[in-house]
C-alpha cells in the first residue's frame, strides 16, 4: 500500500496544492496560525456574550446575532467564512446553522422566515459568486420589506478591491450590495461587529423594512480584542402619532362618500384596527399579494383586486395602509376628486406618486388606531357600505369559476392546510389565481413574491418559514419552470426535516410565457424548453427527481 496523496486547496490564491510538500511562504501560513490561535481561545470565548471578553471577530458577530434575537443562520460554507462557522459551532446553540444545497436557498430560507414571523433573519455566503447566488432573493426582500441580514465574506482585507485575482474576488462587493439592500458595511475590526450587527438589525426595522448587508475579510473573521457587546439593542426608529394630521385626515374621510381602503405588507401588524375602521366607514379593504389576510377574506368587506378595479372609478377617499397604492395610482389612475390619505412608515411614499390630501408617517398599527379613536369623537359609524358588494361578489364568482382546474385546486389546498398554515405563492398560473382567490384567515399565512415576482424564489422561501414556524404546516404550490431554479433544496428539506409539501404544476413548459408569445407574437413560440414529465429526450424526468 502506497502513501495516499492529498490535494487541497490554498485559501487565498485558489490553487491546488499537494498536503505537506507545497509550502507558502507568507500570508497562507499567517492566517493559518491566526486560526490555530484562534481556536486555542475560541471555546471560553464565544459561549455566552459577556462585557469585556476577548473574543474574536466571527465570535462578537455570532454573540450580537443572539444578542439581537437571531438564532438561525441559513448559510453554505467555505473557506472565506469558516471562522464564522467555528463561533457558531463554539456558540453552544445560541445560534444554528441551517445549511442548503444553493445560495440561492440560504437567503430565500431566510427571506421566507422573515416574512412568515416579521422577525429578523440572516445567511450567510462567500463572497463573489456566493454573493451574487443570493442577490435575486435580496432584491425581493427589498421588495417584500423583509428584513433579511446578509453575513458575507470577503478576500483579505488588505487586499479588497485591488485586482489581484484572489479566490472569489470581486470588485466593490459592498456597493454593490447597497444596490439591494437599505444597509451595507464592511466589519473591520472585532471591536466594530456588535455594533454594526445592532446597527444592521436597527435599520432593517425602522420605517419601512428591508434586508442589509455586512461583510468580512477572511483574515479579519479571526482578529482577536477585548470586545464590549452593548448591554441593550439599538432600538428601531420611531416616528410619533401625529395627532394633528389625523384629526386633518379624519375630517376628510368623514366627509368621504365612497371611501375604501387598501391595504398592503405594511398593514401586517395592523389587522384589528383596520378591521375596526373598516367596520365603522363600512368601506371595503382591497388586499392583493403582500396585504392578504390583513383581515380575512372572509369578512364582508374584504374585497380583492378585480372587484377593487371595478370600484375604483367611484371611490372618493382612499385610505392606503403600508401600500405603494402602485397599481391603483399608476395603472388605474387619479383625478382631483379621488383624495388619498396615506399612511406608511417610508419617509419618501407620500411624494412618491400624487401629493396626498394627508400624509401620516409612521407605524400602521398607532396611526389607524388614532384615526379610529379621531373618527369616534367626531363621526357617526355607518350602517351599510356604499357599495352593492354582494352583487360584485357574485359577479366574481362567475367570473373565476371559469379558471379551472386551478380553483379545484386552490379549494382542495385550503380545505387540507389548517387555518394558520403557511401558503407560498409562485410565478406560476395557480399562483396567479391564488392571489385573488385563495382565502386567507391570518396575516403572514399567505407568502407572496411582491412586485419583484421572481420565478423560482417560491421553494427555498418555503423551507425557511417552516423552519422559523415549526409547528405550523407550509404548503409551497409551483411551476415546473419555477420548480427546477431550486429542486436541489428536496436534500435540504430531507437533511433538516422541513416538512414542506410543495405541490408541482407541471405543464412541461414556461406555460406564462408560452401563452403570451401566443396571443400576442402570432404564436410564434421560442426559448421554451420541455421541462418536466413529458420530457424531451436529455431534459430531467421530475417524476423520477422528486421520488
Ligand atoms: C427571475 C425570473 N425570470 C423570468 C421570469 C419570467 N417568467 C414569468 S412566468 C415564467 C414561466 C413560469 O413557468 P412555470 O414555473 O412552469 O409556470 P407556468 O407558467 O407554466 O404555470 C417566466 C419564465 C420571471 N418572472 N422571473
Ligand atoms: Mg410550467
Amino acid at each position: 500500500m502506497g502513501t495516499a496523496l492529498r490535494i487541497e486547496g490554498c485559501y487565498s490564491f485558489g490553487c491546488a496544492t499537494i498536503a505537506g510538500e507545497s509550502p507558502c511562504r507568507r500570508a497562507d501560513r499567517a492566517f493559518w496560525q491566526e486560526v490555530d490561535q484562534s481556536m486555542e481561545t475560541a471555546t471560553a470565548a464565544a459561549a455566552k456574550a459577556t462585557n469585556g471578553v476577548r473574543m474574536n471577530t466571527a465570535e462578537a458577530t455570532v454573540a450580537a446575532l443572539a444578542d439581537n434575537g437571531i438564532d438561525t443562520l441559513y448559510a453554505l460554507p467555505g473557506l472565506h467564512n469558516d471562522p464564522l462557522f467555528d463561533a457558531v459551532y463554539n456558540s453552544k446553540g445560541r445560534v444554528r446553522i441551517l445549511h442548503a444545497r444553493h445560495e440561492q436557498g440560504t437567503a430565500y430560507m431566510a427571506l421566507g422566515a422573515a416574512l412568515s414571523t416579521g422577525r429578523p433573519q440572516a445567511y450567510a455566503a462567500v463572497p463573489g459568486p456566493g454573493f451574487l447566488n443570493t442577490t435575486a432573493a435580496l432584491l425581493s426582500a427589498e421588495g417584500t420589506c423583509a428584513p433579511v441580514l446578509g453575513i458575507i465574506g470577503q478576500i483579505p482585507q488588505r487586499d479588497i478591491d485591488r485586482n489581484h485575482g484572489h479566490l472569489h474576488e470581486i470588485r466593490d462587493q459592498i456597493g454593490m450590495a447597497a444596490h439591494v439592500s437599505k444597509f451595507s458595511r464592511r466589519i473591520r475590526s472585532p471591536h466594530e461587529a456588535p455594533r454594526l450587527v445592532g446597527e444592521a438589525v436597527a435599520r432593517m426595522t425602522s420605517g419601512r423594512p428591508g434586508p442589509a448587508v455586512l461583510e468580512c475579510a477572511m483574515d479579519v473573521w479571526t482578529h482577536r480584542a477585548v470586545v464590549e457587546m452593548p448591554a441593550t439593542a439599538i432600538e428601531p426608529d420611531s416616528y410619533p402619532v401625529d395627532l394633528d394630521a389625523v384629526r386633518k385626515a379624519a375630517d376628510v374621510i368623514a366627509q368621504a362618500k365612497k371611501p375604501m381602503i387598501v391595504v398592503g405588507g405594511g398593514a401586517l401588524d395592523a389587522g384589528p384596527q383596520v378591521q375596526r375602521l373598516a367596520e365603522f366607514l363600512q368601506a371595503p379593504v382591497l388586499s392583493y399579494r403582500r396585504g392578504r389576510g390583513v383581515i380575512p377574506t372572509e369578512h364582508p368587506l374584504a374585497v380583492n383586486l378585480p372587484i377593487g378595479h371595478r370600484l375604483w372609478p367611484e371611490v372618493d377617499v382612499v385610505i392606503a395602509v403600508g401600500t405603494r397604492l402602485f397599481i391603483q395610482e399608476l395603472q388605474w389612475g387619479t383625478d382631483k376628486d379621488l383624495k388619498v390619505v396615506r399612511i406608511d412608515a417610508d419617509l419618501e411614499a407620500p411624494a412618491r406618486h400624487a401629493e396626498p390630501a394627508v400624509a401620516l408617517i409612521g407605524d400602521a398599527a398607532p396611526y389607524v388606531e388614532a384615526l379610529n379613536a379621531a373618527l369616534a369623537a367626531s363621526a357617526k359609524p355607518r350602517s351599510a357600505p356604499a357599495f352593492d358588494l354582494a352583487a360584485q361578489n357574485a359577479w366574481f364568482a362567475e367570473r373565476i369559476s371559469r379558471l379551472e382546474p386551478q380553483l379545484s385546486y386552490l379549494r382542495a389546498i385550503r380545505r387540507a392546510l389548517p387555518e394558520d398554515g403557511i401558503f407560498v405563492d409562485e410565478v406560476t398560473q395557480v399562483g396567479f389565481a391564488s392571489r385573488l382567490a385563495f382565502p386567507v384567515h391570518a396575516p403572514r399565512t399567505f407568502i407572496s413574491p411582491g412586485y419583484q415576482d421572481n420565478l423560482g424564489w417560491g421553494y427555498g422561501t418555503a423551507l425557511g418559514a417552516k423552519a422559523a414556524n415549526p409547528d405550523k404546516a407550509v404548503v409551497a404550490v409551483t411551476g415546473d419552470g419555477g420548480f427546477l431554479y431550486q429542486m436541489s433544496e428536496l436534500a435540504t428539506a430531507v437533511h433538516h426535516n422541513l416538512a414542506v409539501v410543495v405541490v408541482v404544476f407541471d405543464n412541461s413548459m414556461f406555460g406564462n410565457v408560452k401563452r403570451i408569445q401566443q396571443e400576442r407574437y402570432g404564436n410564434r413560440i421560442i426559448a421554451l424548453p420541455a421541462l418536466g414529465w413529458e420530457t424531451a429526450p436529455g431534459n430531467p424526468d421530475l417524476e423520477d427527481e422528486v421520488a
